[in-house]
């Protein structure tokens, strides 16, 4: 069965409108799922990153001195882990706007 087969669904050998809509509604349908997906996923990253953000301060005011070994490497961290919350309330944001 070829691809074209499965959309000419009563097997006439031309896709009508109603066969092509259901097409379309598919497409619509898988692209409504990875953008939900994408969302689910952008959402639990960030919420991974500031629960990292949080244990990292958590270390740090349990154990300063341990953890000032590593300063520089904590700074870099708040930096890139907060550039990534940023980023996703900052697209979320344009992609609000988009849609109005
Ligand atoms: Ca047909």
């Amino acid at each position: 069965m070829t691809e074209f087969d499965k959309i000419d669904k009563n097997g006439n050998g031309t896709i009508e409108k109603s066969e092509f809509d259901e097409l379309e509604f598919k497409r619509l349908e898988e692209e409504y799922k990875d953008q939900n997906q994408k969302r689910d996923n952008q959402l639990r990253m960030c919420w991974v990153v500031l629960l990292i953000m949080c244990a990292s301060t958590v270390a740090v005011i349990l154990q300063p001195e341990r953890m000032a070994q590593a300063d520089a490497v904590l700074m870099m961290m708040y930096g890139s882990l907060s550039a990534i919350v940023g980023a996703f309330f900052g697209f979320n944001a344009l992609g609000g706007k988009k849609n109005d």
